[in-house]
């Protein structure tokens, strides 16, 4: 499995980084996760362009350009040799002291991973999950803004180790104002009366790359869809529930909080708008 590091692709045995990475030490850096379907690497330009947003964010200079980092990605799924798997783009800010303080940090590294998938099993996808709200609330978007995929998922990991402790894969967060924001790896839709609603950005959100496909193909299908600030009453009394995400896709949500959404089964908006992203993705 080679793994591209700094320029090279070399065995994943040799993939290594210094123990004084401040993407260790703090968490500092930015990262993606991507899919590759039949061979090909899924919205690549969308999550490059993320990941440069991200590390613009939080003062961090990508050693490469976007061009160079485009050929290193596909370079790394074709010694893959992968048609269908997953890319992990990492940037830390690289090997510096002990403080905290990035600036003698002058050697960020790039880390690319490609691998086959571990999918969420069939069942999630035939009876839909069940999930929890969480009590830990999403970032506050003037603490470490949740547009930024950052190294550091410490607050979204309480959040699934609370869901987990329910005996659920995923958990709802809310934003600061009690508002709905989004799963801890995954945007959140609803239906109601045939429409389809989701949190706006400024919720306090990920800007989902496959939440945003799932917006396009809504509106090639010409279904009414609006991005709204949305509330845990929302949610309880939707026809229908799914999260988007790149390792999920499309996944029905079948319980919130005990409470089952809709008629507690996996809906047909969802069945039809997880049909359309299957085969968008295997075009
Ligand atoms: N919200 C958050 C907080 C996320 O981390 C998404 C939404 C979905 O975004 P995309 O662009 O994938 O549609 C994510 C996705 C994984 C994994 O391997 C996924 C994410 C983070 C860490 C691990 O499942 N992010």
């Amino acid at each position: 499995m080679p793994v591209w590091i700094n320029g090279e692709l070399v065995p994943s045995e040799r993939a290594t980084v210094s123990v004084f990475d401040h993407g260790l030490l703090y968490g500092d850096g930015v990262f993606e996760g991507m899919r590759i379907y039949s061979g090909k690497v899924f919205r690549l330009a969308e999550h490059l362009e993320r990941l440069y947003e991200s590390a613009r964010a939080i003062c961090l200079r990508v050693p490469i350009e976007l061009a160079e980092m485009t050929a290193a990605v596909e370079k790394t799924v074709a010694a893959n040799d992968l048609t269908d798997g997953y890319i992990r783009l990492i940037v830390t800010r690289g090997p510096g002291t002990l403080g905290l303080g990035p600036d003698r940090c002058r050697d960020p590294q790039v880390i690319i991973i490609a691998a086959t998938i571990q999918l969420y099993p069939e069942e999630h996808y035939e009876k839909g999950l069940e999930i929890i709200t969480s009590s830990v609330i999403r970032n506050h978007p003037a603490a470490l803004s949740p547009r930024i995929k950052s190294l550091n998922y410490l607050n979204n990991i309480m959040a699934k180790i609370e869901g987990a402790q329910a005996g659920c894969v995923e958990a709802l967060m809310l934003n600061h104002k009690g508002e709905v924001a989004e799963c801890t790896g995954d945007n959140i839709f609803l239906v109601k009366h045939g429409e389809l609603y989701t949190p706006p950005l400024d919720a306090g959100i990920l800007a989902g790359v496959t939440r945003a496909v799932v917006l396009e193909l809504a509106a090639e299908l010409e279904i009414p869809a609006h991005e709204k600030a949305l509330t845990k009453h929302d949610v309880y009394i939707a026809d229908e529930c799914f999260l988007t995400g790149s390792a999920a896709e499309v996944v029905p949500v079948v319980k919130v909080d005990s409470r089952p959404i809709g008629d507690g089964k996996p809906g047909q908006m969802t069945a039809r708008l997880r049909d359309a992203f299957q085969k968008h993705v295997r075009q």
